[in-house]
């Protein structure tokens, strides 16, 4: 298999997945914001010229979630998400697509209205009302949080999407400090073998 990666971004999400998997694959690596990303070539791999991208012999899938439900799906045997009759499984694809549904909308318009933008062109508004919203969006997080130690009790692939979406938020700025569970989450999610390795690439 071959990951089109960047570090620091969400391909981290899939590499992460691959190494709690014992999975084997290559590594094809850019940065965010990488001329590459945007040629001819690299459109015909993702016509957005976006990461992550990954290659599965005939296959080539984008879509950071779409790539870990595949992955799942494919090769989990059983692993890290739940059976489609176990009652956790509706829940189990809610927190698989919090991640790009609820948080990273916001996430992104901070990145461009505190980083990306020149500073004559930013704009206030935006950026407190993105910052509400993720405080919405995480808070909720921070409840569902309250009795367990993972979004739906055991470590699952909406923890690397979602999970990996709140350390994104907390990069760009989102104010964490009052949501002690959530915190937690992030530390422990942090101490696992699998991300320190997706982080170090
Ligand atoms: N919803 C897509 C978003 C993909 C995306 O926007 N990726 C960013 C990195 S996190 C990217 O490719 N940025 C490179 C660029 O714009 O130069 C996913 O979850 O895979």
């Amino acid at each position: 298999m071959k990951l089109y990666f960047a570090p620091n971004s969400r391909a981290v999400r899939i590499a992460w997945l691959l190494e709690e998997l014992g999975l084997d694959y290559e590594v094809e690596k850019y940065s965010v914001g990488d001329r590459a990303l945007r040629t001819p070539e690299y459109y015909k791999i993702h016509p957005m010229g976006r990461i992550p991208v990954l290659e599965d012999g005939q296959v080539r899938i984008y879509e950071s979630g779409a790539i870990v439900q595949y992955l799942l799906a494919r090769y989990g045997d059983g692993k890290f998400s739940p059976d489609v009759e176990d009652p956790m499984f509706p829940e189990y694809l809610q927190w698989l697509h919090y991640a790009e549904g609820s948080i990273m909308g916001q996430v992104n318009i901070l990145v461009v209205e505190t980083i990306l933008l020149p500073p004559e062109k930013r704009n206030d508004v935006n950026v407190n009302r993105a910052k509400k919203l993720l405080g919405v969006a995480l808070g909720n997080v921070d409840s569902r949080l309250v009795d367990r130690d993972y979004l739906t009790g055991t470590f699952s692939g909406a923890d690397i999407m979602t999970g990996h979406a709140c350390f994104g938020a907390m990069r760009a700025g989102a104010d964490i400090s009052e949501m002690t569970n959530l915190d937690s989450y992030v530390n422990r999610l942090l101490k696992r073998p699998a991300l320190e390795k997706a982080r170090s690439l």
